[in-house]
């Protein structure tokens, strides 16, 4: 078999960088370990940048998007009592999120891709990524894919990376001392939007994915067991950290999913090796706090198909040479954004009485400051594309 672009994992990275490049006229076979089904049903992030939304939009992937995403125009931050208003009207004007779910995103490009004559192999579990610097190509289940490119969009866990000799991959990584307990719950949201509190019982943050739908976490320690987290004990310390400002009263309802996800930050330099290309959490991981992962794994792809495309167009090889560094450009802006606002909202278990008010007073400054305000707006809401 072959291909031009062989593209390991079917989640936002591949799926959208396959759509890409066949509207480029690039060819590309998807493979993927997991079946569709379990692909479409992953509850992960939430928050679309604007640059995420006008990207998807142009790629013709819009409809559902507008029809069902929300606009929010700001986020509110708790502390100390009081509750605070991050107006991106105001502060960074003409840009917003989009609050759609991943899975939903996810669904969409499946879509797109199958209706027209994509390829994706689902429920491939053997792949194995084969001489990238001088006869690609992909191997699974007794076969064998050329191909002239390999994407490797398959996560923080996938065989891509995992297979660039250790000696050519710069790692840098930080462990968090906290975990995130996840929810969706079958309630409508308490707030119109998005509320991140923080609080000496820890950090809380109230999503949501519709009008009858809701998305909470939970900071926890790390290696929380969910046997640990009844449906009532979710939702009395839910209660606890977010009801801390008059007037505030949280709704609940049956809880549908749950997962505890541990807090990492990582980049791997530089995003390729000969033709592997590496994209989306397969190279970097952020936090959630800034919900920054999915917006990077767009970007990546959004770039590595319009390089990809040109080196086919006109034989230059210049975009897919600038890959790495104009992509890690902004992944580093966002490890910073994410490292911020995480040491921000949380609690430490080494917090001693110094660090404590070192962030009361950082939260103070962001919230009442309209420069320190805006550093928060327009990273959020993500910064323009470079190009
Ligand atoms: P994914 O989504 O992990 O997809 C990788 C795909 O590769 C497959 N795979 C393999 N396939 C074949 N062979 C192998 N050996 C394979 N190994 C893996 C996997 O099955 C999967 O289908 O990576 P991608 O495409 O790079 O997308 C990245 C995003 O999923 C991730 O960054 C976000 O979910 C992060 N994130 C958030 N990002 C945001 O932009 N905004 C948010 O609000 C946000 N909230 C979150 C988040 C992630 C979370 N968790 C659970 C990690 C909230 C949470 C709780
Ligand atoms: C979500 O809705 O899942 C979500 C929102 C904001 C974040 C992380 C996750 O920072």
């Amino acid at each position: 078999m072959r291909t031009q672009v062989g593209i390991v994992g079917a989640g936002p990275a591949g799926l959208l960088l396959s759509h890409l490049l066949r509207r480029r006229g690039v060819a590309s076979v998807v493979v993927e370990r997991h079946d569709r089904a379990h692909c479409e049903s992953r509850a992960r992030a939430g928050v679309l940048e604007q640059g995420t939304v006008d990207c998807l939009t142009a790629a013709g992937l819009g409809t559902r998007l507008h029809a069902e995403g929300m606009t929010h125009h700001g986020i509110e931050l708790r502390h100390g009592g009081a509750s605070h208003r991050i107006d991106f009207a105001a502060l960074v004007p003409g840009r917003a999120i989009t609050v759609y779910g991943q899975q939903e995103v996810v669904k969409d490009l499946i879509a797109a891709n199958l209706a027209a004559g994509g390829e994706i192999r689902f429920g491939v579990t053997d792949v194995a990524v084969g001489d990238p610097l001088k006869r690609p190509h992909l191997r699974f289940g007794g076969d064998r894919l050329d191909c002239d490119i390999i994407a490797g969009c398959d996560g923080f866990h996938g065989v891509s990376r995992a297979s660039i000799p250790p000696n050519e991959l710069t790692l840098h990584e930080r462990e968090y001392p906290f975990a995130w307990l996840g929810i969706l719950a079958r309630v409508p949201p308490s707030t119109r939007e998005l509320i991140y509190s923080a609080g000496e019982r820890g950090f809380s943050l109230h999503s949501m994915r519709s009008q009858e739908i809701s998305r909470f976490y939970l900071q926890v320690p790390p290696g929380t067991a969910l046997s640990a987290w009844p449906d009532e004990r979710i939702w009395a310390e839910l209660d606890r950290r977010l009801s801390t400002v008059p007037g505030f009263r949280l709704a609940t309802g049956p809880i549908l999913t749950r997962e505890v996800t541990p807090m990492r930050s990582f980049v791997a330099e530089p995003m390729r090796y000969g033709m592997l290309f590496l994209a989306g959490d397969a190279a970097h991981i952020v936090p959630p706090t800034g919900a920054k992962g999915l917006n990077l794994a767009v970007a990546d792809v959004r770039i590595l198909a319009a390089a990809i495309a040109r080196w086919y167009e006109t034989g230059s090889p210049d975009g897919l040479d600038a890959y790495s560094a104009t992509c890690l450009r902004r992944v580093w802006r966002a490890q910073h954004f994410s490292w911020w606002m995480t040491n921000l909202l949380h609690t430490f278990d080494t917090d001693d009485g110094y660090e404590r008010r070192l962030r009361t007073s950082h939260l103070d400054y962001v919230t009442s400051s309209q420069a320190a305000a805006t550093t928060l707006a327009e990273n959020y809401v993500g910064l323009p594309f470079d190009d």
